[in-house]
């Protein structure tokens, strides 16, 4: 056997170990019956490590897509690694037990800082980091067993053999085992069986019909109520928590003259109110679809809270989420009588999907999700914004996070091809949540500010659709548009980026007439 030859095959031992590591440590967490799953602890890990810039830029890069991104790059590395070990174990062991070692102990601290995690989850990982580096030992010592026999001779096709059936075994058995329990372990059925199986309560405060002039007739606008299936989504899990709903209660703690809890079935009997409110991330750029408008159904935060009795001096509530995942609301806002700031169960009519907080998270009119939209939500503590920091705060986002004024083009798309004669709708939203928007209007190229049409509107609380119609002219064009909101505030020119506080500035596209 060549060196070449050799190397390779230690190489491939070194990545079938590693799968080895990860399906044992799988069925490790069938045995010891929680689902502490190394790689994903190691990603979560890596998401709430990465320094601030590293994370736009990772939202830049791969948008929504960042998740699938991080797991494939984690998938790399772990290649790449095992394999490196692998080799250094063949030249030089034990060097790639070692290897094996450090990456487990990685994986360890991964799991064990995981929120609400215990002791016994990271028993899953050292039952995996045994097995996989038994197999590595025992399979690279058979390599060099193969190696050293005489080529052709019965002893090396007796030695092949042995190799052979340990990684080929091993790997194929922990890839099968380990994806089987995973999908097992993810839970993922019996949640959507169970969500499938809710029937929400009818609202005892129903939102008013939407009217008809709401929604205008322009094909390619985003419609006034955002489907879920097209409700964008944003939240730093790489694998959505799977929450049961009969075990879940939701408990109010901290500065509060009684600690309360509820649970899933008490909070479907309290008299729920509908409405629609339109969700935003403070990372949508300008122009950006991190936004939807959606009819909630839930419980007013402030009765809990008027339950706990929240003492003097509080001004914040820090809302956690099951996965760890903290925002910190003004307390005012969240108790606030004209403000439905909902503990919602329902989105459009279903329980809330999975993805979207299942089964039930926090909506604020007037503030970006990250400071209030908190999904499994499992704990409000009240507290004070000067002792208590919500998750994105320490990372460079502003502690306050109210939504600014903005309107975005939705039809034509930037860089569409127009054909000239007929009228052309330009048209989009503009949002300015809990004060309103009153006026849109559009420039094209140079030109003057045109008033666009607007849509009825539904609340101060929602988005409001705007069209134009353009008679076009032959040749590029560029669009610009600008809302002003109820209280006279006209949008401004000036570029903001999303971080600190949201973007600012004004959405323009540009067309082809031809
Ligand atoms: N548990 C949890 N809740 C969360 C987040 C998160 O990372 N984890 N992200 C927040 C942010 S930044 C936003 S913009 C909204 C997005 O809600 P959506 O995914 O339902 O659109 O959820 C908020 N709630
Ligand atoms: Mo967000």
């Amino acid at each position: 056997m060549t060196t070449r030859t050799a190397r390779w095959l230690a190489a491939f031992t070194g990545v079938v170990s590693a799968i080895v590591v990860l399906g044992a440590a799988e069925l490790g967490s069938l045995v010891t019956g929680n689902a502490g799953s190394p790689i994903f602890a190691v990603g979560s890990l890596v998401i709430d490590l990465a320094p601030p810039g590293a994370k736009d830029l990772m939202i830049s890069l791969f948008g929504t897509g960042d998740k699938a991104a991080l797991l494939t790059l984690l998938a790399v590395i772990i290649v790449a690694g095992s394999a490196g070990a692998g080799i250094l174990e063949l030249r030089r062991p034990p060097f790639g037990v070692v290897v094996f070692g450090v990456a487990s102990l990685i994986a360890l601290i991964a799991v064990l800082t995981r929120a609400g995690s215990t002791g016994s989850d990271g028993v899953p990982t050292i039952i995996g980091a045994v097995v996989g580096v038994v197999v590595l030992r025992v399979a690279i010592q058979r390599l060099g067993v193969w190696r050293s026999a005489p080529v052709d001779g019965a002893a090396s096709s007796t030695a092949r053999r042995r190799f052979l059936t340990i990684t080929v075994v091993a790997g194929a058995a922990a890839l099968v085992a380990g994806t089987g329990v995973r999908i097992k372990n993810s839970g993922a059925t019996v949640i959507t069986e169970a969500r499938k199986a809710l029937k929400l309560p009818a609202p005892a405060v129903a939102s008013p019909p939407v009217p008809s002039g709401a929604q205008l007739d322009v094909s390619g606008i985003s419609p006034y109520i955002t489907p879920n299936k097209d409700f964008y989504r944003i939240d730093t899990a790489l694998v959505v928590p799977n929450v049961d709903a009969d075990t879940w209660t939701l408990k109010v703690t901290g500065m509060v003259e009684n600690e309360v809890e509820i649970t899933f079935a008490e909070l479907l009997k309290k008299p729920l109110t509908e409405h629609i409110l339109t969700l935003t991330c403070v990372s949508n750029d300008v122009g950006g679809d991190l936004i939807g408008n959606a009819r909630w159904l839930g419980w007013p935060i402030r009765e809990l809270l008027a339950l706990a009795v929240p003492k003097a001096g509080a001004d914040m509530v820090l809302s956690t989420s099951i996965d760890g995942f903290t925002a910190g609301t003004p307390l005012d806002v969240l108790q606030d009588e004209q403000t439905d700031a909902l503990l919602a169960v329902g989105m459009n009519g279903t329980p809330l999907p999975v993805e979207h907080g299942y089964p039930v998270r926090m909506v604020v009119p007037g503030l970006y999700g990250y400071v209030s939209a908190t999904k499994w939500v499992v704990e409000l503590e009240v507290t004070q914004f000067s002792k208590a920091q919500g998750y994105w705060t320490p990372r460079g986002w502003d502690a306050m996070g109210p939504v600014k004024l903005e309107s975005r083009i939705d039809t034509p798309k930037d860089g569409a091809r127009l054909s000239s004669g007929t009228t052309i709708p330009i048209a989009g939203v503009a949002w300015c949540q809990h004060i309103g928007v009153k006026q849109v209007e559009l420039r094209v190229d140079d030109g003057p500010w045109n008033l666009a049409t607007l849509a009825d509107s539904v609340s101060a609380d929602t988005w409001r659709q705007w069209v134009y119609q353009w008679e076009p002219t032959t040749g590029d064009h560029t669009f610009t548009v600008r809302a002003t909101d109820a209280n006279g505030q006209v949008q401004t020119q000036k570029y903001a980026p999303p971080a600190p506080n949201g973007a600012e500035g004004w959405a323009s596209i540009g067309v082809t007439v031809g």
